[in-house]
């Protein structure tokens, strides 16, 4: 019975590379907000969800499974892309099982939610996974401007890729796990069609004090305004709460920590001013603080995975402040805008402060899934060689350069 299940299982596992090729060659289908509402309403169909996603997922994890493969061989070979490699690998098999099955018999549909439960979590901790594989490459190659480019392209596709799958699967388990009591009476799976902003500045805010009470013993105040164009009412839109959350959490550490860090010496702090305005195509919230700012030369670090993954601290070894500036944070945010077509941007002065903004779509028929999709423009993108820069070097010393030949 287990040399029978050892074959198959490897006989499964040889054919992988078979359904990627097939299942790459399609484009993954961006959903609207509208198309995720209708997938929880009153007539939501179960057995429509299950025969979309069962396409639908192998088709996004193999997408994006054909890019890692395009990974240089120094990185795509370290134990953390091998071991989130073999994640994506299992995750897409146990999808593929359901394909043969019966979508009128509900104990498939039963045995189906219970299969993503388990992907989601086998999938947890790949963030954190392929930060450890980004640690492991940088301290065995040297780190230019290319490898940083390369690095940068893949995991913003990567992880817009992982945000939207794990959207597909949260909606699909939260809105049919069978019981008859979810925990947000209403909203759909993860969605709030009346979602107030102002609500989840408040509470993002209230987190980040808490924190930066807790680290540095005071914290800034929030200064909160709301401008409504169509009516006067606060701010409400249809959107992911927790994503909303996720963004302006992060905002407000660096924000908060900013502000602190620059007025060590002085005994009141300047509050933190928020925006938050609806407009006719866009919902924008712009947090500002007075924390210093930021150089214009650095701003981009601050978006960069390779530039912001620096190893953990071993145990005993100092650690650093809960709050913000490390890490993914920033990057991932500006993903969860960008995924319904929305952008994160900072707009910086040095010697003053730093404005953030987070640019959403106000219409939920704008709010269409941003998704990556495998095709030869992509291949290029992991070509670039290492050529010469078009622009010239800044040379301090041009006498000597005149005398350099191309
Ligand atoms: C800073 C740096 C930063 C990043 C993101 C948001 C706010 C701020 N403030 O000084």
């Amino acid at each position: 019975m287990k040399f029978v299940r050892f074959i198959m299982k490897n006989a499964a596992l040889a054919s992988v590379p078979k359904h990627i090729e097939h299942f790459s060659k399609f484009s993954p289908s961006p959903l609207s907000m509208k198309q995720f509402l209708d997938f929880g309403s009153i007539n939501a169909c179960e057995k429509t969800s299950f025969v979309f996603l069962r396409q639908e997922l192998p088709v996004r994890l193999s997408n994006i499974m054909k890019e890692i493969n395009l990974l240089p061989d120094r990185l795509l070979t370290t134990p953390s892309v091998q071991m989130v490699q073999s994640w994506y690998i299992q995750s897409l098999m146990e999808i593929l099982d359901f394909l043969d099955k019966n979508p009128d018999d509900y104990k498939v549909l039963g045995e189906f939610v219970d299969a993503l439960v388990t992907i989601r979590n086998r999938h947890n901790d790949v963030v954190p996974t392929m930060a450890q594989g980004i640690i492991e490459y940088k301290e065995a190659f040297a780190q230019d401007l290319v490898t940083n480019q390369n690095i940068q392209y893949f995991l913003d596709r990567f992880y817009l890729s992982r945000i939207s799958i794990r959207m597909l699967i949260n909606q699909h388990t939260l809105i049919f796990d069978g019981s008859a009591n979810p925990v947000h009476p209403n909203t759909i799976g993860s969605i709030d069609p009346h979602c107030q902003v102002g609500d989840v500045v408040q509470d993002a805010f209230h987190s980040a004090k808490m924190l930066c009470d807790q680290y540095y013993l005071r914290s800034p105040d929030l200064i909160l305004q709301e401008m409504n164009k169509k009516k006067n009412l606060p701010v409400s839109m249809v959107y992911v709460p927790s994503h909303l959350y996720h963004m302006l959490f992060e905002l407000f550490k660096n924000a908060m920590r900013a502000t602190i860090e620059t007025h060590e010496n002085s005994n009141n702090l300047p509050p933190i001013q928020v925006m938050v305005s609806l407009g006719g195509e866009d919902m924008s919230i712009k947090v500002s603080d007075k924390g210093g700012g930021v150089p214009f030369r650095r701003i981009e670090n601050l978006f960069s995975y390779m530039y912001s993954t620096a190893p953990a601290p071993q145990i005993g070894e100092y650690t650093r402040p809960p709050l913000a500036g490390f890490g993914y944070g920033l990057p991932i945010s500006r993903l969860y805008a960008k995924y319904f077509q929305g952008d994160l941007q900072l707009y910086s002065m040095e010697g003053h402060g730093t404005d953030a903004v987070i640019y959403l779509k106000a219409l939920s028929t704008d709010s269409i899934e941003r998704l990556p999709v495998y095709n030869t423009t992509a291949l290029k993108n992991y070509k670039v060689s290492q050529e010469a820069d078009d622009w010239c070097i800044p040379s301090k010393d041009t006498l000597l350069s005149f005398f350099i030949r191309k």
